[in-house]
């Protein structure tokens, strides 16, 4: 395909539309096997309605060597079990920086190299900056949808087999008493 040309996007930054709009894709609780703590609560909770997770829209910027595709990430409030609602998470198979800009809601992006895990606190206005060769999934942490836009090298690729062989070193789960942060080691 030749190379685009300039052009505009206009980001909703309320409702996560991009136009002109590519792919767009919902992740449901079905999608996420093997990834909660809690696994008998991952299945009721996908016997009770599979839930809408999470859902990503893409600018029409193709997944393409040299290209910089976006996408606007909106994960719906919940816990599963106690932990909250995230996305799978992955790596970067060519390991490349991205960035995450915080649009809408509470969330936090959890970064893990295979041995030092870390958590960034993002909220609307907030830039979270992925290294190179950091796993990273965001989680929504409050009672609204969060919402953030993703700018990422287009040869970078999706390592989703990473995290589950090795996890992401921390969880967030809802605190016992009050929807706060709370990540933890993982057990
Ligand atoms: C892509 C970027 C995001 C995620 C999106 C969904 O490199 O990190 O657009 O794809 O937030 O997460 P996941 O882990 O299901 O791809
Ligand atoms: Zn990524």
């Amino acid at each position: 395909t030749p190379p685009l040309q300039p052009f505009a996007i206009r980001f909703g930054a309320d409702n996560g539309t991009l136009e002109p709009q590519g792919p767009t894709l919902q992740r449901r609780m079905s999608d996420l096997e093997g990834l909660f703590a809690d696994r008998r609560a991952w299945e009721q909770a996908v016997a009770d309605g599979d839930p809408v997770v999470y859902t990503v829209v893409s600018s029409p910027v193709p997944e393409a060597a040299r290209e910089l595709p976006q996408s606007i990430t909106t994960i719906f409030p919940g816990d599963t079990g106690g932990e909250f609602w995230m996305t799978k998470g992955h790596q970067h198979p060519d390991p490349q920086g991205e960035i995450y800009l915080g649009l809408e809601g509470r969330g936090g992006l959890l970064l893990f190299d295979g041995d030092r895990a870390e958590w960034l606190d993002i909220s609307p206005g907030v830039i979270g900056y992925i290294p190179p060769g950091w796993a990273h999934r965001s989680v929504n942490v409050g009672d609204e949808p969060y919402r953030f836009l993703a700018v990422y090298p287009g040869s970078a690729g999706h390592d989703y087999g990473w995290v589950l062989t090795h996890g992401m070193g921390l969880r967030a789960r809802r605190a016992e008493t009050e929807a706060t942060v709370g990540a933890e080691t993982e057990a």
